[in-house]
């Protein structure tokens, strides 16, 4: 493909570089660096197994040594499905000490979505765990090489744990077994931190929430991200005592970045991966490694709540709880802070890269009624209403932004970039917010067709898609309404031709259409028809109003 990646123009980088946001350094080399600093510190706990920085450094080597014999190359894209262990952490430095970049896939994407995340990346590899949740793995990628055929398939296909008897798997275990030979040709030839990257490279691939019938990429460079990451980590004050729990999937930009993962890694930190998001694990991790920091989405909050109150807990350690990636309801924010001893910081973030926290020094009604700031003082914010004109603090209108950390254009998608940004580099969030004079943003709608789980995206198009290839599905339509556990639920409206399917029916369809199951909807209503709006579109608005009046 030909078509050229937008990014930043060379002035706006030089001023982001002379701010001293961009520090030019790749991930490769930051891990070096914290080797020599931190040698000794722990870095990373996943269960009885610990890491030192030394320790992370060293196996980066290894795991790269390892990728690079299996014919990885700087620049190769990669995906990465790897539940909350360790391996996640490991695969992603091996991957930057090679310069390769991983694509962040979730542990409940299915055919659907690793074809698809492969074929848009022309991903060289996969790296996926034996099995996860139930559910096999390496069953998951015969079938996305089934699909993909033998020349879009990636060639290899790695697995933590067990790679199963039919030989075609490459064992993480075996990948790394083998020392890199010191001096590597790497290092010799002086590529040996980073496989000679440029820091403004794409370091990593994210999935977009999506708008679309097939979810985008984002592309996040080193300069990029690095700052992303160290932004929100001055806002939490992080430093090298502090201890972050991922609970949230740890491929998910929240986790990883915002702080997350990479902050707490550049502070000098530890980082403590947990198993599974109920607070029993948590609380126990907590008690355990004196955990400081973690972060959550909002319908986990009332079980910790619960949890905090019933059982005996010492969550002494527990200083900050973020929570993000939905509407956090304001009676919630109020009570979390209290029963878990904490400060809760509410975060309005996006793959696609604006961050928003509020300050641990917020007043309370800020904290309990906004979702944040910008991090950066050079993230630019736009409110503006249905014609592109600002509008006054305080309006409600689409938030548009710009700034040192927010994607110029998607992956290879010059043609979807044309509608997602303004014609001077704006990203359309698709958010409708208002903007206090403090700055601070509250969260009131969204303008696009995406429903919001709970935290989970789910594009209405992409499913809609799917819906349609059932037999009996003529026209569908589906659609988020309030949801007291979620905030959002889905429905999907379904005109039928004869016996309309029921909603076990239809996620057995979805699923063998290969999609992920949280995309499945949550009900199915028969209608006679869709309405439509004035303009011809089907009126979401109306079925949803429809359904809250039965
Ligand atoms: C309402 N809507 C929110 C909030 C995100 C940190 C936190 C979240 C994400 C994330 C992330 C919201 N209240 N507090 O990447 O680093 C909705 C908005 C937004 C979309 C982005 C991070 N926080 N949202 O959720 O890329 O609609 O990132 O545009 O998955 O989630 O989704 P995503």
């Amino acid at each position: 493909m030909t078509e050229t990646q937008r990014t930043w123009s060379r002035a706006e980088s030089a001023r982001y570089r002379a701010a001293g946001h961009w520090q030019g350094l790749t991930f490769g080399a930051r891990l070096r660096q914290a080797g020599a600093d931190h040698g000794a510190r722990v870095a990373l706990v996943d269960g009885d197994r610990r890491w030192t920085y030394a320790d992370l450094d060293a196996e980066a080597d290894r795991v790269a040594h390892g990728l690079r014999g299996l014919g990885v190359v700087r620049g190769d894209r990669v995906v990465v499905q790897l539940p909350n262990r360790a391996e996640f952490v490991l695969v992603w430095f091996g991957l930057q000490r090679i310069g390769a970049v991983p694509v962040h896939a979730m542990p409940g994407h299915r055919r659907r979505e690793i074809g698809h995340l492969v074929r848009v990346s022309g991903a060289v590899a996969c790296v996926v765990p034996d099995r996860h949740a139930g559910f096999d793995h390496r069953e998951l990628m015969r079938e996305v090489r089934a699909e993909l055929g033998p020349e879009g398939s990636p060639r290899t296909v790695v697995v933590v744990g067990d790679p199963g008897p039919d030989g075609g798997f490459v064992p993480f275990d075996a990948l790394r077994a083998t020392p890199p030979s010191a001096p590597d040709d790497a290092q010799e030839s002086g590529t040996g931190d980073d496989g000679g990257a440029d820091p403004a490279d794409v370091a990593l691939l994210l999935l977009s929430g999506g708008t679309t019938g097939l979810p985008k990429l984002i592309p996040r460079t080193h300069d990029d991200y690095a700052y992303n990451a160290r932004a929100c980590a001055e806002v939490c004050a992080l430093d090298a005592g502090t201890v972050y729990l991922a609970v949230l999937p740890i491929g998910f930009n929240f986790t990883f970045a915002c702080p997350g993962v990479l902050g707490t890694l550049m502070a000098g930190g530890t980082v403590v991966v947990a198993p599974d998001p109920s607070p029993q694990t948590a609380f126990a991790l907590v008690e355990r490694e004196g955990v400081t920091l973690t972060s959550l989405t909002p319908p986990l909050v009332t079980h910790w709540v619960d949890e905090a109150a019933a059982g005996s807990w010492d969550l002494d350690s527990l200083k900050v709880v973020q929570v993000g990636g939905a509407r956090l309801p304001e009676e919630h924010a109020r009570v979390l802070g209290p029963a878990l001893g904490a400060t809760v910081q509410q975060v309005f973030g996006m793959a696609e890269g604006l961050i928003n926290l509020t300050r641990l020094d917020d007043p309370d009604d800020l904290v309990r009624t906004t979702q944040g700031r910008p991090v950066s003082p050079d993230d630019e914010i736009l409110v503006v209403d249905a014609d592109g004109r600002p509008v006054p603090d305080g309006t409600p209108g689409e938030l548009l932004t710009r700034g040192p950390y927010t994607l110029r254009g998607y992956y290879r998608a010059g043609e979807h970039d044309r509608t997602a940004f303004t014609p001077d580099g704006h990203y359309r969030t698709g958010d409708v917010v208002r903007r206090l004079p403090t700055g601070h943003l509250v969260v009131v709608g969204r303008i696009k067709d995406q429903i919001n789980r709970g935290g989970e995206k789910i594009a209405a198009v992409e499913v809609e898609e799917q819906l349609l290839t059932h037999p009996a599905i003529t026209a569908a339509a589906l659609v988020g309404v309030p949801d007291e556990q979620r905030g959002e639920r889905t429905v999907a409206f379904v005109v039928c031709d004869g016996e309309a399917p029921g909603v076990r029916e239809v996620a057995a369809h979805l699923g063998e259409r290969g999609l992920a199951g949280y995309k499945a909807p949550d009900e199915v209503v028969r209608v006679a028809g869709l309405p439509l709006t004035a303009v011809g579109k089907v009126d979401k608005a109306a079925l949803a109003r429809q359904l809250l009046r039965s």
